[in-house]
């Protein structure tokens, strides 16, 4: 008899279930014996007691292995499983899981006659044993009534988490209320967030951190080898009027022969715990208005106190949290390029949108600033900054006040440029002494053609050439793909015959631009029509489709909260800063988790599909 420790989120730890059996996917059988399990697997459900739909649940038999598991009775009815979370068999290698049993519990069918194990592999199910099921209705009842208890407890805990997430600036404009994104103090809501952290292996959260100043490094690097920033991006240039805007404007430094001394990278990696390969890969580094270090830090914060309120009830310790110096890290970054420009008048200039949902994340850094610097911040969109700014010997004024620094929180995406006039608004800061945050050469080192160019064999390590801190770096890269050039065919077939395990990806920043699944071979084919739509191949690039692991998580979202399937991706902060030679600052500087519901394509917080989370460290 297997003894097994259960965890799991929204559930207090249950220990000691026993196993007593598996169960075979929904009416899909085919006979081979015990096959060596790797699977996708399958999303399991609550259903409170009505078993009218079919259930499943994941069963970890090896860190990255997943089985799938169905309840299929003889009489066709569905049973109601345990909501187990996630079960480690700690068996041997757990690669050949053989038979095995799970306790089933029914409301409906006390007693289940049988139930087959199959385990899907590369979408085929394979069928591993069958066995008999005993169900322990009394348990059922004690299930329910734990469920109850649940529900009250997080009925009661909900209030006081708003209240602190209120009181402490963990908030957003309400896109409900008119005014919110341009009236500050109007219409604030609490920031969409998990009420718990989210469980995050502790040896992937460090891998990530680890490579945090090593990206900084590689962005820094990427972003003064100017002939492989334009040749890496030329035929993107040809049909993507966005970025050859963004490569005109470096080009136009590069034979002004202006150069920006001073760099100052503002980074945020973002990385997905892949299931499928077990391996912590990037989704992407974005080097422009990387968000949420002010609110990513104080939903760190909500945690940490949270547990320490209620952590008791849930089998849940602060000392799994990490601790969170996002907000302050930027701060510091922001306050030593003041420093290394060094006019003490001088203030940061933070480049906005006339609308921002996610105004408070940008004034918790400026207030940041202030309380420990103490530097000024002033806020301009492009559009006034086109108005009110002149540039005097190179020096950048906004109307009379000089400025040091050029923080962007906007300028990512074309919708900023609705004139020539932003454009010539940020030709104007880029041809300016100020410190640019990020400088063009940053903001390019960022796009996702790079990140695809970089996964070549031997173009990272051109960068990186302590072969050590290279091999660190592209284990973390998933696979990219060019659409045009050698191999571009092969890929584009299998993208098109196989679509969901990959994602198409435009030159775009923001989130909501992305290609997923059934599109991606729609999108292929139309762009493989004619001559001039292949043209268009160059505006994209390919993406290994990342599947991470399948937590549950209490959402809150307009003071409502949910039980959901969710999924997470984990964020890590870098910041970076160079006068000429001299590396002033080189850091990890904090994380951020979002987590979205499981079967949610996209994943940004101010585009309506994630929340604001915490990694818990197991
Ligand atoms: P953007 O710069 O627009 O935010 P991203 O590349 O970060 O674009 O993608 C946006 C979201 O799409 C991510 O937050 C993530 O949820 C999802 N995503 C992106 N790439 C992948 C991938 N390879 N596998 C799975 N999900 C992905
Ligand atoms: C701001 N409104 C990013 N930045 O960090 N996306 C999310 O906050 O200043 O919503 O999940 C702007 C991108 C993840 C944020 C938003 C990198 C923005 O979208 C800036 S380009």
């Amino acid at each position: 008899m297997t003894h097994l420790k259960l965890m799991g989120h929204g559930y207090p730890p249950l220990l000691s279930h026993q196993i007593h059996g598996v169960w075979g996917s929904h009416g899909v059988w085919s006979s081979h014996p015990s096959p060596c399990p790797s699977f996708t697997f399958l999303r399991n459900r609550i259903c409170g007691g009505n078993c009218s739909s079919p259930l499943a649940f994941q069963l970890l038999l090896h860190p990255w292995h997943h089985a799938s598991l169905h309840v299929h009775s003889g009489g066709g009815g569905g049973f109601c499983l345990q909501k187990l979370h996630s079960l480690r068999f700690s068996r041997g290698c757990g690669r050949c899981l053989g038979g095995g049993r799970i306790v089933c519990k029914s409301a409906q069918l006390p007693s289940a006659s049988s139930a087959t194990a199959v385990m899907r592999e590369d979408r085929i199910d394979k069928l591993v044993d069958r066995v008999e099921t005993t169900s322990v209705v009394q348990d059922w009842e004690e299930e329910k009534e734990m469920r109850m208890v649940m529900k009250e407890l997080v009925d009661h805990i909900v209030p006081e988490a708003l209240a602190w997430a209120s009181l402490n600036g963990l908030v957003v404009g309400d896109k409900s209320i008119k005014g919110s994104g341009t009236n500050v103090g109007l219409g604030m809501v609490h920031a969409p967030l998990s009420l718990f952290p989210t469980s995050f292996p502790q040896n992937a959260f460090m891998q990530a951190v680890q490579l945090a100043t090593d990206f900084n490094i590689l962005i820094d690097r990427v972003s003064q080898d100017t002939q492989f920033l334009q040749e890496a991006l030329a035929s993107t240039q040809k049909v993507d009027s966005f970025t050859a805007r963004l490569l005109d404007i470096h080009s136009q430094m590069l034979e002004e022969g202006l150069k920006q001394e001073i760099q100052l990278g503002l980074h945020r990696s973002d990385y997905m715990l892949d299931m499928a390969t077990g391996s912590l890969l990037q989704v992407e580094i974005n080097t422009i208005s990387s968000s949420f270090a002010g609110l990513g830090s104080l939903i760190s914060k909500l945690h940490r106190y949270l547990i320490e309120r209620y952590g008791d009830a849930f089998g849940l310790k602060v000392e799994n949290l990490p601790e969170n110096n996002a907000m302050d890290a930027f701060a510091e970054a922001l306050a030593l390029a003041w420093k290394e420009f060094g006019d003490t008048s001088a203030v940061v200039l933070m480049v906005v949108h006339k609308e921002e949902g996610n105004m408070y994340d940008q004034y918790w850094l400026a207030l940041r600033l202030w309380e420990l610097y103490p530097q000024k911040v002033i806020r301009r969109t492009l559009a006034e900054v086109a108005a009110e700014a002149k540039l005097r010997d190179r020096q950048l004024f906004i109307g009379e006040q000089a400025v040091s620094v050029v923080y962007y929180r906007s300028g990512y995406a074309p919708a900023d440029y609705p004139s020539e006039a932003e454009w010539m608004a940020r030709l104007l800061l880029e041809r300016s002494s100020a410190v640019k945050c990020p400088s063009i050469s940053y903001h390019l080192a960022g796009a996702k053609k790079i990140q695809q160019e970089l996964a070549k064999p031997g173009v990272l390590e051109r960068f990186m050439p302590d072969r050590e801190v290279a091999r660190k770096v592209r284990k973390s890269f998933a696979g990219l793909w060019s659409l045009e050039g050698e191999g571009s065919a092969q890929v584009i077939e299998e993208a098109i015959s196989n679509p969901q395990a990959f994602v198409l990806k435009p030159q775009r920043e923001g989130g909501g631009n992305n290609i997923y699944g059934a599109d991606v071979s729609t999108t292929l084919r139309e762009l493989q029509k004619d001559e001039e739509q292949q043209g268009l191949l160059a505006a994209y690039i390919l993406m290994q489709r990342m599947f991470p692991t399948i937590s549950s998580s209490y959402l809150l979202r307009n003071g409502i909260w949910s039980l959901e399937d969710t999924v997470s991706e984990l964020g890590i902060f870098g910041t970076y800063l160079r006068n000429g030679h001299n590396v002033v600052l080189n850091k990890e500087a904090g994380h951020l988790l979002r987590t979205k519901v499981s079967n949610s394509d996209e994943g940004g917080v101010a585009a309506g599909f994630a929340v604001l989370d915490s990694p818990y460290l197991t």
